[in-house]
């Protein structure tokens, strides 16, 4: 039987990844994101059929609870959730921080994520389905200038780990990934700038949406005895080290 996934910010980066691997391995899927014309070329690519764009911004909650009311009957039954929407926005440090920008970030990463995943526990739990959300490294090791974006991934991080324990017994699978440097439009929504987003991954190999995907559909595929907690990846060029001193 056709599995149906719910990918959240499925207009680029790792998002419209794993929605082309999921569904290359005969999944359909739910694709949100904003960018409606995204979204279409999406459908055009792999078919009607297999993608059903939903447009709406994750952190409007009228808006999410039309998009899930207006799920066709082939897509209605959600058997994987996949929390990816997100950003980062300013990352300044705190005494410099835009109010604003840890706003949209604590209302994107960390609001509407409880809230679509709250909205869709009843269906995964009725079919045993899964929930994959993409925190970050960020969540574990913290850098200057994280402040906010950090924090929120640290509670993606937790909140999923929480949910695998309250969904103990219930035989939905819980999995929190914990990516470090993807090469995707997150750097640039970060900075504003092509530039500074170029020079970022420059020389250094970053991991791929691909490679994300590609984590996504094996964890999702394995057998429904099996349940990966969490998993940490970076590409060999990154590491966790940095610890600072200052000195007189
Ligand atoms: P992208 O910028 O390529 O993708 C982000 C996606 O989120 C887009 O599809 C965007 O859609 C969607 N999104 C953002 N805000 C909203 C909103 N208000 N409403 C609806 N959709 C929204 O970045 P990535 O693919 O890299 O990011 C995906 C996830 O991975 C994020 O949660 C990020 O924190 C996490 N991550 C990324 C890392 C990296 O190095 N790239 C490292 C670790 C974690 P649209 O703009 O069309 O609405
Ligand atoms: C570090 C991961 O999420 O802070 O490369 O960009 S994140």
């Amino acid at each position: 039987m056709t599995r149906t996934a719910f990918v959240t910010g499925a207009t680029s980066g790792i998002g419209e990844a794993t929605v082309r691997a999921l569904v290359a391995s005969g999944w359909r899927c739910v694709a949100t994101g904003r960018r409606a014309e995204r979204l279409d070329a999406l459908v055009e690519e792999l078919g009607a059929d297999k993608v059903h764009p939903a447009v709406f911004d994750v952190r409007e909650e009228a808006a999410m609870n039309v998009a899930i009311a207006a799920l066709p009957g082939e897509f209605a039954d959600i058997d994987l959730l996949v929390n990816n929407a997100g950003l980062a926005q300013g990352l300044k440090p705190a005494q410099d921080a835009d109010l604003a920008d840890w706003q949209t970030m604590i209302d994107t990463n960390v609001t509407a994520m409880v809230r679509l995943t709250r909205k869709l526990l009843p269906g995964l739990i009725e079919r045993k389905g899964a929930i994959i959300a993409i925190g970050s490294v960020a969540g574990s090791y913290v850098y200057p200038g994280g402040n906010v974006y950090a924090g929120s991934k640290a509670f993606a991080n937790h909140f999923t780990l929480a949910l695998r324990a309250d969904l103990h017994g219930t035989g939905v699978r819980v999995t929190s990934i914990e990516p470090g440097m993807v090469e995707t439009e997150f750097t640039l929504v970060r900075t504003g700038s092509q530039e500074a987003s170029d020079d970022l991954y420059r020389g250094s190999d970053p991991m791929t949406g691909e490679d994300i995907a590609r984590t996504i559909r094996w964890i999702a595929e394995l057998p429904p005895h099996l349940n990966i907690n969490r998993i940490e990846l970076m590409p060999v060029s990154q590491d966790f080290a940095g610890f600072r001193v200052a000195r007189d």
